[in-house]
């Protein structure tokens, strides 16, 4: 347990500086939910874990999120990392609410995120993956996640930058 969780908290803080560009965000809604920008952070070759991040914004009703699956992994927890005593601590959820019209933002480095636990493959930059959002009262939704580099760009910048390989 202790080299997963060293190894998550790696994996967690390579995207800690910066946050991935994402002039080219697309979104998700079920109901009254939306979800924003799905993303994942590149993993290394071997990496046994990943972790995936989305906006999610709650309508006129709470939306709380109970599990999340998907062909990527052999599990997927919802995890919460705060420091606690100067230490990075992450713990697993059993569900995350969002209050009603209220926005939860997932990003790399601290708070809320989707771990990936057991990957099938390597999170290769450039390619993307379903991930199935089930929530307690509005059901499922399959979002499509986009592996990317937390290195471009920046919040102030979301939107306005934009760039060509
Ligand atoms: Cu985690």
């Amino acid at each position: 347990m202790i080299a997963r969780t060293a190894s998550l908290a790696s994996a967690l803080l390579l995207g800690c500086t910066l946050l991935p560009s994402l002039a080219s965000a697309h979104d998700f809604t079920l109901d009254d939910i939306r979800i924003a920008h799905p993303f994942a952070t590149p993993t290394p070759p071997g990496a046994p874990n990943g972790a995936a991040y989305l906006d999610i914004t709650a309508g006129d009703a709470p939306a709380t999120l109970v599990g999340v699956s998907s062909p990527a992994s052999e599990a997927v927890e919802l995890h919460d990392m705060r420091m606690d005593d100067g230490n990075m601590q992450m713990r697993k959820l059993d569900a995350i609410e969002v209050e009603a019209g209220e926005t939860l933002t997932m990003r790399p480095g601290g708070g809320h995120h989707l771990m990936l636990l057991g990957l099938a493959e390597t999170l290769v930059e450039g390619e993307s993956f379903p991930l199935t959002l089930e929530f307690a009262e509005q059901g499922e939704i399959e979002v499509e996640v986009w592996i990317q580099e937390a290195g471009e760009g920046s919040e102030a910048a979301d939107g306005h930058h934009h760039h060509d390989h």
